[in-house]
């Protein structure tokens, strides 16, 4: 199979194959995806999606037909049974995440089958993508029917740069917490490099979901998970302006503009258009015009509401009531109002050619478009892009993405039916010269950030996201460095191995409690091993007090610094430095025992030369808050010059400045100079050895994220690992 530089993922191809009197015949679309993909720069692309007709329904023969066919348009199939279809694309695409993504919490159906043919769909997309792309290629894959296929494709092509766009809303944590599969979809995404969303807010929501739920925090946007650095960002999508700049000069628009000037004559046009579907407010949309009529009675006879619905998932259940309750709705509304010669309501439901929609924009005095929830709404862009020359009022719904670029639309709430009314009115009265104005500032907008440079956008910023990926690599360690230090550690007649505890030794622990955290097994015959050789020199450098060090090490020829240095074992004996702490214990205690009474999860954890308060299981949001209120008091609040207030993995820790592992280890190497040192541990404090230790010594950090430290192990099993090597030299 051919390998491709840029492989595009989506539901639905922009090729439909249709089987028209037993033939199958081919359609492309020119959806706005369609148009913003075909201006990307790369050359060689494919994309790659479902062709809309199930594979019961075809021989072999007409499958190898679709394949090669679409090929010509650079597009390749994923074929889908009709059950696939069925439990994948209506059931948990359309059944539990776009409801719920919209807040429709009352319309989401949670089934376990659903889920299961999600998974097998977002597989096959993966399998199929991964077939084609390059191996320095790049994949797009968009939207909501494959939010696991980052995380399939990255456990198939671990190197692959992969950018995923999400075309509706990121729901704020308190909905998307009712999704059972909600950690497995996170996790699904960040298999991303570059994760996209319309806007700030929805990317917000994200992140939001990721702290609370897999204990992820953002740096300005960028998450670290399984070794990796991702993106998130807004890129809010826009439209081909050029296009409808173009098809206003088009004579099948200027035709049906006529007609329309013919058929509407006198009366003012009000327009929508949408697809059928319950997140666009349709009904609540008919009440709040015939309000208009009610509260307003002189427009009765002098404006008519024009309501293009195109048919939008008729299998399902909710829409086809969706659909009989507006046809009531409108019969109701026509039936109250309307008079021999004038109509209130003309409504279609059924998909009208683009001129058609082009000329009904172009012509119409207001557009109103009243999501309940919409991720962006290309509609409202679409009409100001129509007004070239022309005037007209946009009311658009705040529920709506586009509303952030659109503030010169008249925003409503769309359950405010009588604000709607009013906005309505508000709309028809309003001054050409205003109408202008307000138009030709949206237009200046839409005109720069079209959909060609949304998704070239998009692109640069996925390529500078793969970037930072592999520079983030630069320091991993690779199996070679491994094989040098190993064979540096066998030539060597003197070691000192210097090892922090938490997090390089041992995976954090709910609690910081001693008795979660002890050694495992594995870990203390490791140790003991390394220990009982005689060239080496073993020592445990950790911010635990001396006790806990005390036994889970007994009975180990192992060196032990306590609370960052503050107490050394050597030898079997301790010695502490010379400093007094106790007064300003004495002094700041309360402050961190008030602050963990407050605030559920926090604890306070005393020792020698050091306060701390832990907040790992603390909310994390609050938690930040906490953490920072309470480093500016104590900051405040320490009126001595050798006192630090230090930030930690899950902590905020006062100690004497000069008690750190950098001292820490300076003596270390004094008292046993050594051909070989290594030296592992993973936060801030370690960073002081790493800082400290000559430059030849093997530093190692476990984890990610910046160091001084030579080299990176991505976690606690790697050392573990690498140590029970060195253990079986
Ligand atoms: C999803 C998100 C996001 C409609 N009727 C006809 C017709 N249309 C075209 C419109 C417009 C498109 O359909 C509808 O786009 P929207 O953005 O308004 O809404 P969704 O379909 O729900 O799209 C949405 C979008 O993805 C992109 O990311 O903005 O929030 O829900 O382009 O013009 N086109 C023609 N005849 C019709 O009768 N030819």
């Amino acid at each position: 199979m051919r390998n491709y530089k840029l492989v595009i993922v989506s539901n639905r191809l922009p090729v439909n194959v249709i089987r028209k009197d037993g033939k199958l015949e081919f359609e492309p679309s020119s959806g706005g995806l369609a148009t913003a993909m075909s201006s990307l720069s790369q050359a060689d692309k494919v994309w790659v999606g479902w062709p809309g007709i199930a594979s019961d329904d075809l021989s072999d023969d007409e499958r190898q037909t679709i394949v090669t066919e679409l090929e010509k348009h650079d597009c390749h199939p994923v074929f889908l049974t009709r059950k696939q279809v069925e439990l994948f694309y209506e059931g948990y695409s359309n059944d539990t995440l776009w409801p719920l993504f919209h807040y429709f919490q009352s319309l989401t159906h949670h089934k376990i089958e659903y889920w299961d043919a999600y998974i097998e769909v977002n597989q096959a997309f993966a399998q199929a993508a991964s077939e084609l792309a390059a191996s320095d290629g790049s994949v797009w894959v968009h939207d909501y029917h494959l939010m696991m296929v980052p995380g399939e494709l990255r456990k198939i092509a671990p190197r692959l740069t992969i950018g995923f766009f999400l075309h509706i809303p990121f729901p704020s944590f308190e909905i998307y917490r009712l999704l059972p599969q909600r950690k497995e979809l996170l996790e699904g995404l960040l298999g991303a490099d570059l994760i996209g969303f319309h806007i700030y807010d929805y990317a917000r929501h994200f992140m939001s979901s990721c702290l609370r739920l897999l204990g992820l925090a953002n740096h300005r946007g960028v998450i670290e998970y399984d070794g990796r650095l991702i993106k998130t960002d807004a890129y809010p999508i826009s439209i081909d302006y050029q296009k409808f700049q173009a098809a206003l000069g088009k004579s099948e628009t200027k035709k049906a503009m006529s007609a329309l000037k013919q058929q509407y004559k006198d009366s003012k046009i009000i327009v929508s258009v949408d697809r059928l579907d319950y997140s666009k407010g349709i009904p609540e949309r008919l009440e709040a015009f015939r309000m208009l009529l009610q509260h307003y009675p002189k427009w009765q006879g002098k404006v008519r509401l024009v309501m293009v619905a195109v048919p939008s998932r008729t299998e399902v259940k909710t829409y086809q009531e969706l659909r009989d309750t507006i046809e009531q709705t409108v019969s109701r509304i026509n039936g109250e109002f309307g008079t021999v010669d004038w109509m209130p309501i003309s409504y279609q439901f059924q998909n009208r050619p683009f001129e058609e929609v082009v000329a009904l924009y172009a012509m119409a005095d207001v557009a109103l478009v009243t999501p309940i929830r919409d991720g962006m709404n290309l509609v409202a862009k679409e009409y100001v892009a129509s007004k070239q020359g022309r005037s007209g009022v946009l009311i658009l719904s705040e529920m709506t993405g586009a509303i952030d670029e659109l503030p010169e639309a008249l925003s409503i709430n769309p359950s405010n039916t009588e604000s709607v009314a009013n906005a309505m009115n508000e709309a028809l009265i309003m001054g050409k010269r205003e109408q202008q104005r307000r138009l030709g500032d949206m237009q200046r907008r839409l005109k720069t950030y079209t959909v060609q440079v949304w998704s070239s956008d998009f692109m640069s910023d996925l390529e500078a996201a793969a970037e930072i990926r592999d520079g983030r690599h630069r320091k991993q360690m690779t199996l070679i460095d491994q094989n040098n230090l190993k064979m540096a550690y066998a030539n060597a007649s003197s070691r000192l191995i210097i090892l922090d505890y938490d997090g390089t030794l041992k995976d954090f622990v709910p609690s910081p409690r001693a008795l979660l955290a002890r050694p495992s097994l594995r870990l203390r015959r490791i140790l003991k091993r390394l220990s009982a050789d005689n060239r080496n020199h073993l020592a445990i450098v950790s911010g635990r007090p001396k006790k806990a060090l005390e036994r889970w090490f007994r009975g180990l020829n192992i060196t032990l610094v306590a609370e960052h240095g503050a107490w050394t074992r050597y030898e079997g004996k301790w010695s502490k430095v010379d400093s007094d702490f106790n007064h300003v214990k004495k002094q700041l205690k309360p402050i961190l025992e008030k602050y963990a009474s407050r605030t559920a999860g926090a604890e306070v954890e005393e020792k020698d030369y050091s306060l701390v308060w832990h907040y790992r299981n603390v909310v994390p949001e609050l938690a930040y808050v906490r953490a920072n209120e309470l480093k500016r008091e104590l900051v405040h609040a320490v009126n001595d010059e050798e006192v630090g207030v230090f930030s930690g993995e899950k902590v905020v820790e006062i100690k004497p400045i000069d008690i750190n592992k950098g001292h820490a280890v300076d003596e270390l190497s004094g008292m046993y100079p050594s051909e070989f040192i290594l030296a592992a541990g993973d936060d801030y404090t370690d960073e002081d050895m790493f800082h400290t230790l000559p430059r030849e010594s093997y530093t190692i950090k476990v984890g990610t994220g910046r160091t001084k430290a030579r080299h990176q192990l991505r976690s606690v099993t790697d050392i573990t690992r690498l140590l029970e090597e060195l253990s079986q030299q």
